[in-house]
């Protein structure tokens, strides 16, 4: 096998209870005997002997009780000496991977009763059909290769790493539809598209598939995409017709319209309403549902525009249109107004939609956020999103109270160890987790992630655990201050250019001058503050009671203007830069003394990933620090050198 298996491959030295010699019960369903095939192979691979019993319970047992149905409701109780595992055949699945992690991690009577918090709980690939990834850090595609869909057992593999972590639905394709992905509607894939589909369907994992907005065009000729023309709507309903009765567990279709050149209802005069319900009304018909993204902003912003505000776009254009999508329509918001910075507020779109369906998309894939050279582990900043009250609501106040579905840009392709860097895969593990349930602690899921990857040395998992917990802060210290965003490398988006995207046409401004840096959005700025409710607005609105982790994504501030404590903007933005670069050197140090107590080339692909962190990092700091040294020649208090 040229892959790892990651945290699925049991080996651990956990003494396994006298229950688990015996296996009780026949599941019916292929979920079901999917469930008891992983049982088996679990304990078999922790080095157990588990005996397949039928349905007679002569002692100490775990037995498997299939319910009909689909529900995901499972439940884990100790019966007798045993245990029993309850529900669905998918649910089944979940029971099993949760027993088998606590097994695996030495806990003797893992009792469970849990729904997940939403129904769909999935990720995106931007896997584009000839192989490549946009945005990808861990290789190339496992779903396509040569321009058209494949099915490998690594897609198998797959699905098994999802349903153990709680995950159930995944988009295969990139929502930037191109060339071949087109056809991935029109039939000419069926059968790959049927195989996978199959595939991800025994592990209770839904296909979705992104489709291109201008399909009608591109693929049939016609003259017009228009949403409210008869022949553009009866085209969908065919095309629907065809394709969803041909691949029974295909969910619905993921939909970049109106964003970044892509065609989408604007082209006609028409709304983001209009477009998303006419492809509704499509899939409606076959249970289907329209994940429709809300990336849409002016991308061509001349940047002596001092109106438009990039942060305020996706307000502007679907606050006003709430209550007028079909139900079956999920409103995709990202975490923050803009673009997955390591520091954004979270939007406030996600608080304005009260009659629709809304769903947070989380990116796991760090494209800004070090691309899986750097380590950062993201679930402390998806825990802030979700926990953070948007005020609009009492009863459902929290962002994670306001959305019926999650999904996250995945981090994954076909390298050995699936994400590039071994520690990104604990933003794969970790979202699963946090996808059931929200409130999922950062720490407690980073520790078993370690456990379950590198075994249970008390002293790797503490160090793995603290780097894991560290890292999110450390990157965004020696990396772009204060929610100002941005400042990377246009194109790649890796590594330091502060000036990158000033004078190109993304919208995403700081336009430092010798005396000022960042972008006023209170009122007497953009607005953007605006968009949240009033207290909320007024907080971020002052320069007082804005967070100081957001100062500069909010406001427009003199280098000289003082912290909190005291220290200026200038100086706080050096200090950080310092730090930042020996934390990330203490980081690396702290994996350094793992050497003896992990497998030599784990421990190495680590280590190197390291040595790429402290380069990028340090010119990170050089890069920044050097910038506004020249700009400002304001020296650093503590006289170090500054210099590229
Ligand atoms: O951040 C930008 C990325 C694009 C991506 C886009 C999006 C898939 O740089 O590569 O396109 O976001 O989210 O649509």
């Amino acid at each position: 096998m040229d892959y790892s298996l990651l945290w699925l491959d049991w080996k651990t030295n956990a003494l396994l209870p006298e229950y688990t010699g015996r296996i009780v019960g026949l599941p019916a369903t292929r979920q079901g005997k999917a469930a008891l095939r992983e049982l088996m192979n679990g304990l078999k691979a922790m080095g157990g002997e588990p005996e397949q019993c039928g349905n007679r319970e002569t002692g100490p047992a775990i037995r498997l009780t299939e319910y009909l149905g689909n529900d995901e409701k499972v439940t884990l109780r100790r019966r007798g000496e045993g245990m029993e595992l309850i529900g669905s055949g998918r649910a089944l699945l979940y029971g099993v991977f949760h027993l088998l992690r606590h097994l695996a991690m030495g806990e003797t009577y893992p009792e469970w009763e849990s729904s997940p918090a939403y129904p769909i709980r999935m990720l995106d690939h931007w896997d584009n059909a000839d192989g490549s990834i946009e945005r990808g850090y861990a290789g190339r595609s496992f779903f396509f290769r040569g321009g058209r869909p494949v099915y490998s057992e690594r897609i198998r593999d797959y699905a098994r790493l999802l349903t153990s972590c709680g995950l159930n639905g995944c988009c295969i394709n990139n929502v930037n539809v191109h060339e071949n992905a087109l056809k991935l509607l029109s039939g000419s894939y069926k059968k790959e598209l049927k195989r996978i589909a199959a595939c991800l369907g025994e592990y209770g994992v839904s296909l979705w598939i992104s489709v291109s907005f201008s399909s009608p065009m591109e693929l049939s000729g016609l003259d017009t995409a228009d949403p409210l023309d008869p022949g553009v709507q009866q085209w969908w309903k065919d095309t629907c017709l065809q394709l969803f009765t041909s691949i029974p567990n295909l969910a619905g279709f993921l939909v970049k319209a109106d964003s970044e050149g892509r065609p989408g209802p604007h082209s006609y005069g028409r709304t983001q309403a209009e477009g998303a319900n006419m492809l509704a009304d499509a899939v409606r018909p076959f249970g289907g549902k329209i994940l429709w993204r809300c990336f849409v902003y002016n991308c061509t912003q001349d940047w002596r525009d001092t109106k438009t505000d990039r942060a305020r776009a996706q307000c502007d254009h679907f606050a006003p249109l709430d209550g007028q999508f079909r139900d079956n329509v999920i409103l995709q918001i990202k975490n923050g107004p803009v673009d997955f910075q390591i520091r954004e507020p979270v939007s406030p779109l996600l608080g304005h939609l009260e009659h629709t369906n809304s769903m947070v998309e989380f990116q796991i894939a760090q494209e800004y956020t070090g691309q899986q050279r750097h380590v950062c582990y993201l679930l402390p900043m998806f825990r802030e999103v979700l926990d953070f009250r948007l005020e609009h609501r009492p009863e459902r106040d929290k962002v994670s109270e306001n959305i019926c579905a999650v999904c996250a840009v995945c981090n994954t392709g076909d390298d050995y160890n699936w994400t590039g860097h071994d520690l990104a895969a604990a933003n794969l593990f970790g979202f699963g987790l946090l996808s059931w349930d929200p409130q999922a602690d950062p720490a407690e899921v980073a520790r078993q992630w370690s456990i379950l990857s590198f075994g249970s040395d008390p002293a790797v998992t503490k160090t793995v655990t603290d780097i894991l917990l560290r890292s999110r802060d450390v990157y965004e210290k020696y990396s772009v201050p204060l929610g100002i965003g941005w400042m990377c490398v246009p194109e790649d988006h890796y590594g330091p250019s502060p000036e990158g995207f000033e004078y190109d046409r993304w919208g995403t401004y700081h336009k430092a001058t010798h005396r000022e840096i960042g972008v006023e959005r209170g009122p007497d700025g953009t607005g953007f503050t605006e968009q949240y409710t009033p207290r909320l607005a007024a907080m971020y609105a002052s320069v007082e009671s804005c967070p100081e982790e957001l100062l500069l994504f909010f406001h427009r501030l003199p280098y000289d203007y003082r912290m909190k404590d005291g220290r200026t903007l200038l100086q706080r933005i050096y200090d950080d830069h310092f730090e930042g670069f020996e934390e990330a050197q203490a980081m690396s140090d702290a994996w350094d003394g793992l050497r003896d107590k992990l497998e030599p080339d784990v421990f190495a692909r680590v280590q190197e990933r390291f040595r790429m962190q402290l380069h990028s990092a340090e010119q990170w700091r050089d890069v920044i620090n050097s910038w506004l040294y020249r700009l400002t020649l304001i020296p650093d208090e503590k006289g170090r050198k500054i210099y590229l």
